[in-house]
């Protein structure tokens, strides 16, 4: 298991400056150098960190131009900076609050600051200052599936119950899960003969009411399913409720305030195949419980259903309802739907698969 400890960094980057000319015997100042990021898919985000330790933390520098001289009327160049990034980091720039660049591409140089221009006619012979802004590094999981849900619904005993040679940390009261968590789903004898094939699923910290508006703590980790091809709502049949002093929500609001914060961060995520696991059936009542949420989700305009408050605009058509007791490792076929989703949206992934590379896992830390 992965446990995604850092996904944002911040740096202030500044590339190196010209080096100055030589008026009087027309000598040109050299290049500042620039610095790059280099997506590249065999890298984690700590290693981005170790490379920056021994150097000035947080800080991304490139070598300044040589100044022109008497003896050497060009000035050398400075040198570039290239720092490793993992394939999926998002640039930020911190000052104005836009993305830069995306770093989606395995293997491709991004160019994130230029250097100064040396000293020459053109300039008066001064060396010019390299660009220098602050910076978010922001790093999104690529996994193929994402759980959601409200603390204590039973997402990690979900990830727990399908990966159960797993040490998870599982406990009763809300926000145990702060950081995301990566785990692998093996199949065995699957896909070819070497049951190679794998699911990468990410167990998030619980969402809470309002958390698109940053609400919890929950909010900064939805990006985390952006890029995964399934996600996964856990919620609990008897309901929920963070504290004493706060509403009680029944399941089917919860899946309703879920299916909203969704909306409210970015309604394309909708579009992904969002399975529903109505978990702790074991309880006493929570199967009628659960029923009655199926019974509610059958309704084409669900959402009328509830509470204002907990409406979605856009209610979401879910892949598959399942009833869970992941405690008791009953998940109702979930690991085969899993399975048979993937497939449909990678259909060449299962047809001659010898033909392919195994996948490689790659989501990223
Ligand atoms: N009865 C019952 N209890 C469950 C079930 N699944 C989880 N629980 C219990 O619910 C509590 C919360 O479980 P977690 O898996 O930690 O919940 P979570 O959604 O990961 O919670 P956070 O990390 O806080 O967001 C624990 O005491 C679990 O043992 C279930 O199927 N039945
Ligand atoms: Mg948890």
């Amino acid at each position: 298991m992965t446990v995604v400890a850092i996904d944002r960094f911040r740096f202030n980057v500044k590339a190196g400056a010209g080096g100055n000319g030589l008026a009087r015997y027309n000598g040109v100042g050299g290049d500042g150098g620039n610095i790059y990021l280099h997506a590249r898919n065999d890298v984690q985000f700590k290693r981005l960190l170790k490379q920056l330790d021994n150097a000035d933390l947080q800080r991304m520098r490139a070598e300044v131009g040589a100044a022109a001289t008497q003896t050497k009327l060009i000035g050398k160049r400075g040198q570039d900076t290239v720092f490793k990034v993992p394939t999926g980091v998002e640039v930020i720039n911190a000052d104005t609050d836009t993305v830069i660049v995306r770093c989606n591409t395995h293997d491709k140089r991004y160019l994130l600051a230029k250097g100064g221009e040396g000293g020459k006619s053109t300039n008066n012979f001064v060396g010019q200052l390299g660009e220098q802004f602050n910076i978010i590094l922001s790093l999104k999981l690529r996994v193929d599936v994402g759980l959601i849900g409200f603390p204590n619904a039973g997402k990690s005993t979900l990830l727990k119950a399908l990966t159960p040679k797993k040490k998870i940390h599982i406990a009763n009261y809300p926000f145990t899960t702060t950081k995301p968590q990566v785990c692998y789903l093996k199949y065995d004898q699957d896909v070819g003969d070497d049951g190679l094939f794998a699911m990468s699923i990410a167990d998030l910290p619980g969402l809470i009411e309002g958390a698109h508006l940053n609400r919890g703590k929950g909010h900064k980790f939805l990006k985390h399913v952006e890029n995964a091809s399934i996600i996964i709502f856990v919620v609990d049949a008897t309901g929920f409720r963070l504290s004493e002093d706060s509403t009680y929500r029944t399941a089917a609001e919860t899946v309703g305030l879920l299916n909203r914060e969704l909306e409210l961060y970015d309604s394309s995520l909708l579009q992904k195949p969002i399975v529903l696991c109505i978990n702790k059936t074991d309880l006493p009542n929570s199967e009628e419980k659960a029923a009655a949420v199926e019974e509610m989700l059958r309704e084409k305009d669900w959402p009328k259903l509830l509470p204002e408050d907990c409406r979605p605009q856009n209610p979401i058509v879910f892949r598959s309802i399942l009833k869970t007791a992941a405690r008791d490792f009953r998940l109702n076929g979930l690991q085969e739907l899993l399975r048979e989703v993937y497939f449909e949206l990678n259909p060449m992934a299962s047809d001659d698969y010898d033909f392919f590379e195994p996948r490689s896992k790659k989501h990223l830390t």
